[in-house]
């Protein structure tokens, strides 16, 4: 099965989402802080990434986990730029950075990297729009209620659907106003970025509305609470694989664009079967 278009290996053909594995380069992220935070150890992630058959590598120096405290820019560059470096020696896969520092994408671009993966939705610094359209490359543009710190601290909403998908096409027509490119720009609601799980759960169900906006959807639900408050035994957020699989499929019928996720292979193989059987 063919998963990436020919003419652009950030696409989707049409039969299954992209797999993009996570990569965090820090001592904190909520699930995996602290394990790649070497380059050695990264680039031996990222390489058994490649083989459990990803198509994009996000690569994160900042943990952006409910209470997260934000780290320096030099300390995030120190973090993600050996390892860009290193991936681009051994593999050619797109590369996408998590950051929300323009000076982060800009350097992070010129070392190789495709994407930029940005959770405040390009809102988090003045320079955010114009950097993303000065770089010229794909952008994410994620849904987040308030800044990591607090952000799950009381999150209201009066329709979420309605509220989430409305701020989203209104950063996508900014970005689109100060230059970026409408082909570049994806979206994202944000699953556990300042949401309850009803507010999760009713994102997650309108995935197709928001695909329809005309932008392909990043869907990041890995490993993320929202599992544990459905079931309450998947303290550990390493025990969250059957949830994880089953939002990424569930999102996949609803027509998202790519997955991002830590448990790369066991994705991929799901995916896989899925779209096998929806061509049965
Ligand atoms: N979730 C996380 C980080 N970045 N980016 C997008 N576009 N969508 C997401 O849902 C998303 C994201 C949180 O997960 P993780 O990177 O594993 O944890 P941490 O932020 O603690 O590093």
């Amino acid at each position: 099965m063919i998963a990436q278009s020919q003419s652009n290996p950030m696409r989707p053909t049409g039969t299954r989402p992209l797999v993009m594995g996570v990569l965090n380069v820090t001592p904190d992220s909520f699930s995996d802080g602290g394990r790649f935070a070497d380059v050695d150890a990264a680039i031996a992630q990222a390489r058994g990434m490649i083989q459990a058959g990803a198509d994009l590598i996000d690569i994160g120096g900042e943990s952006t986990r409910p209470g997260a405290t934000p780290v320096a820019e030099k300390v995030e560059l120190d973090r993600v730029l050996p390892v860009i470096a290193a991936i681009r020696e051994i593999s050619d896969i797109p590369l996408s950075i998590d950051t929300l520092k323009p000076a982060v994408a800009r350097a992070a671009v010129a070392a190789g990297a495709m994407m930029w993966n940005d959770v405040s939705g390009l809102t988090a610094s003045p320079d955010s729009l114009a950097t993303a359209a000065a770089l010229g490359c794909d952008v994410v543009i994620m849904h987040m209620k308030g800044p990591p710190a607090t952000m799950q601290d009381d999150p209201r909403y009066t329709d979420p659907v309605r509220e989430v998908l409305a701020e989203l096409e209104g950063r996508a027509n900014a970005a689109i106003a100060t230059g970026v490119a409408r082909g570049k720009i994806w979206l994202d609601p944000g699953i556990g970025f300042g949401k309850r799980l009803e507010h999760n759960l009713a994102l997650i169900a309108a995935l197709d509305q928001l695909a329809a906006l005309g932008f392909p959807v990043l869907l990041g639900v890995s490993r993320k609470r929202t599992v544990m408050a459905i079931d309450p035994t998947a303290v550990d957020p390493r025990d969250r694989l059957g949830g994880s699989l089953a939002m990424a499929l569930f999102g996949a019928a609803k027509g998202v664009a790519a997955i991002r996720v830590h448990d790369v292979r066991e994705t991929v193989q799901a995916l896989k079967v899925w779209a096998a059987l929806g061509e049965a």
